[in-house]
């Protein structure tokens, strides 16, 4: 039997809840296909989620990875193009760990892309009525440390692997006035259609979808 990696990250920031987890554990054990969802939960600790991340790919020997991580202020599930090279955290991480501007690891290229199949992914998200985009960046913070540290372990393999950001929860949202959020089983079912599009489809799309400043 296949495995499908899928992540989410315990609660950081003074939440109580991460959707990321929520959803990766909401779908641990279904099938996609011929393949099994595992859900692991990572740390929100630099240098100890990618130590989990390794660990994960090693046991599991996966043939797809999909981290998944909140994101604040966004609205749409969110398919990220590009990790980069660089821890700069504006508030701590969960081990109390604050790094500015420091290399996720020494001597590795300064950023990867996603080998996922983002834009046939966010096609068939918006097709099926999910609120969906590509993003330019996932910031600087345990994340985009996860999705650099992923992309490097696997740049020689043939596995696709990528990251994904989604909303808030409406009861964490409801914190915020005017704070952008999505339902959980909204979000659950739009990672399991995304999952089956990285899965089974080839080549990825060549639409259009970039961003003008
Ligand atoms: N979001 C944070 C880290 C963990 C999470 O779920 C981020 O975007 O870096």
């Amino acid at each position: 039997m296949k495995t499908i990696l899928l992540t989410g990250f315990e609660p950081f920031g003074g939440e109580c809840i991460n959707p990321s987890w929520e959803i990766a554990r909401a779908l641990d054990g279904q099938l996609i296909g011929d393949a099994r969802i595992v859900a692991k939960c990572l740390p929100c600790v630099f240098g100890g989620a990618l130590t989990s991340m390794r660990e994960a790919l090693h046991q599991l020997k996966p043939c797809l990875v999909l981290a998944l991580g909140q994101a604040g202020g966004r609205a749409e599930l969110s398919l990220e193009r590009v990790a980069v090279n660089i821890d700069d955290a504006r508030i701590s991480d969960n081990a109390g760990h604050k790094p500015i501007d420091e290399a996720v690891i020494e001597g590795a290229p300064v950023a990867y892309f996603s080998s996922l199949p983002i834009k046939a992914m966010a096609a068939g998200l918006r097709e099926a009525g999910f609120p969906v985009g590509i993003s330019q960046t996932a910031g600087t913070f345990v994340c985009n440390h996860v999705y650099f540290g992923l992309q490097h372990y696997l740049r020689d393999s043939p596995v696709r692997s990528g990251f994904m950001h989604i909303p808030l929860l409406p009861e964490q949202a409801a914190k915020f006035p005017g704070q952008a959020s999505m339902a959980l089983a909204t979000m659950v079912d739009g990672v399991r259609v995304a999952l089956n599009i990285a899965l089974h489809s080839g080549a990825d799309l060549r639409e259009s979808g970039g961003t003008i400043c």
